[in-house]
């Protein structure tokens, strides 16, 4: 059972919707929230109807000019409050996501933190967003380009992240001088309640964050669809990006960031021992319900051998259980039936073709595991491209590994599929390091370490991965419209 003080925390945010400062009961259906480590049911959220839907965009549009004319350092001022107050809370935030999303405690309040680190990162960010001067051909004249805010951003955010993917681009937006209606994913709300709580107690103003819960293809839609959104902000999968894509009925900004299918190259020269490591941390982190975990990976054949043994070891050392109850778990339950019935499709599709399973393949067994959504960390080796781990995204503990002899061979293997976002390579010599870094068609390529997103760089996928960045000055760039002013002085004319 959940414990007590979570019931209290999701309680208060059970079917409410925070719209123009406040919360309020949502008018729409109930769905159920369930924890995906027992089945239980933690809460409801209220689909938001169609006049809520409006409510909250007309409240963001009247907080934006407003909003937008605040001081830089003003704006800075509140989300450093804001990161402090998320912060001091990230316990009771942590244990509130651990119930609806699954992963263990200790790195649901890790996520926290980051997201607290993004409140002060954008804060200084917002202090720093300059303009340019541009040389004219003709006297007296002079150029100069200023940055402004979009307007109304609408945020849609997946369930894998619950607090950072809705925090990139609220603190952006906030940095920026642009309002924000959320709408996060229909199994992890009350992440982005509490998120909007905390906006609340820091004095953002009101009609500044607002929050809408409800199912994507109508609440989420809706803002698609509105013409006073002037911008879509989406995180999830590319069928759904590509989607909202084809379906904007206006001229709108986008960022999309999308899906991967993300290879790890190991060559005859890497430190095989690191090598595990990093395999084992970012295929397993968060049953590898992350956009950026290694699916698939390359191994010379003169270590393979040597690296399947630690890696299959590595994942039988990993230890699966409820996160809520066993904070420190190396993996919890995944965060529904649906990623987890893909990844049994995916390793059934490898097995039939011919892989071979080094570690893991089933569900642990007991009583606890009974009723979640719990699968152990699974390796397969001996993977040909045709199976659909090497192609496709699985988005659960499942690996593929497969060797190689010709380097060139990987990397055109690692580049062909429709992903773009991130691959990793382990090697120490120094030219395969300089021609794969060249070589990867990918965002983002992490080169003896598998963190491949840092707050202050920019953060994105190519191809079916998506447009534009989060993180840096890249991702707050993303929140701007360009003036070009062309002034006419006459001094030196
Ligand atoms: P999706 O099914 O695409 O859902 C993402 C969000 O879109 C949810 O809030 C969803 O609402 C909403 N949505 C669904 N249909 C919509 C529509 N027609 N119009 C507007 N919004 C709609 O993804 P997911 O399963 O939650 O997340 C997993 C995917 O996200 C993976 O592919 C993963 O790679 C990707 N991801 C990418 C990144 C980056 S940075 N590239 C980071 C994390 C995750 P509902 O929840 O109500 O359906």
């Amino acid at each position: 059972m959940t414990d007590q003080s979570i019931r209290e925390s999701i309680a208060a945010l059970d079917g409410m919707l925070f719209v123009d400062g406040a919360f309020r009961a949502g008018q729409g259906a109930r769905l159920p929230v369930q924890n995906p480590a027992t089945g239980e049911i933690i809460g409801h959220i209220a689909a938001a109807t169609a006049a809520e839907v409006e409510a909250a965009v007309q409240a963001a549009r009247r907080a934006f000019r407003p909003w937008a004319a605040e001081l830089p350092k003003a704006r800075a001022t509140l989300l450093h409050r804001l990161g402090d107050l998320i912060a001091a809370d990230a316990d009771a935030m942590a244990r509130i996501m651990t119930a609806e999303q699954g992963k263990p405690v200790n790195e649901a309040r890790g996520e926290i933190l980051k997201l607290a680190e993004a409140c002060h990162f954008y804060a200084e960010e917002a202090t720093r967003v300059l303009g340019e001067i541009i040389p004219n051909d003709q006297p007296g004249f002079q150029s100069l380009v200023t940055r402004e805010p979009v307007g109304v951003v609408g945020a849609i955010t997946p369930w894998n992240y619950p607090a950072e993917l809705v925090g990139w681009k609220l603190c952006a937006s906030l940095a920026a001088g642009c309002t924000i209606v959320i709408k996060p994913a229909e199994i992890t709300p009350f992440t982005a309640l509490a998120i909007a709580a905390k906006c609340a107690a820091a004095g953002i103003p009101a009609g500044v964050v607002n929050v809408l819960t409800g199912k994507g293809s109508q609440v989420g839609q809706a803002l698609v669809e509105h013409p006073q959104v002037d911008k879509i902000a989406f995180t999830g999968s590319s069928a759904v990006g590509l989607h909202i894509q084809q379906s904007c009925p206006q001229v709108k900004r986008l960022s999309l960031e999308l899906g991967g299918n993300c290879p790890l190259i190991v060559t005859a020269s890497a430190d095989v021992a690191a090598a595990v490591k990093g395999a084992a941390r970012r295929s397993f982190r968060n049953c590898g319900q992350i956009c950026i975990a290694i699916n698939r990976i390359y191994v010379h054949r003169s270590v393979y051998g040597a690296f399947l043994a630690g890696l299959g070891k590595a994942a039988e050392g990993l230890r699966v259980a409820n996160g809520l109850t066993d904070p420190a778990a190396d993996l919890g339950a995944m965060a529904s039936a649906e990623p987890l019935a893909k990844t049994r499709a995916h390793l059934a599709d490898a097995l039939e073709r011919g892989a071979r399973l080094i570690a893991g393949g089933s569900a642990p067994e007991g009583a606890e595991y009974a009723n979640g959504h719990f699968f152990r960390p699974t390796v397969v080796a001996d993977c040909t491209h045709d199976m659909l781990v090497m192609r496709e995204e699985t988005f659960g503990p499942l690996v593929g590994v497969a060797p190689y002899d010709d380097l060139a061979e990987a990397t055109l293997l690692a580049n062909d599929t429709p992903y773009g976002l991130a691959s990793y390579v382990y090697a120490r010599d120094l030219t395969e390091i300089a021609t794969l870094s060249a070589g990867l068609d990918y965002g983002n390529v992490a080169i003896n370490n598998v963190d491949a997103g840092i707050m202050n760089a920019p953060y994105g996928g190519r191809k079916q991965s998506g447009v534009g960045y989060e993180h840096g000055r890249e991702g707050l760039l993303e929140y701007f419209n360009f003036k070009h002013v062309r002034l006419h002085h006459g001094v030196g004319a």
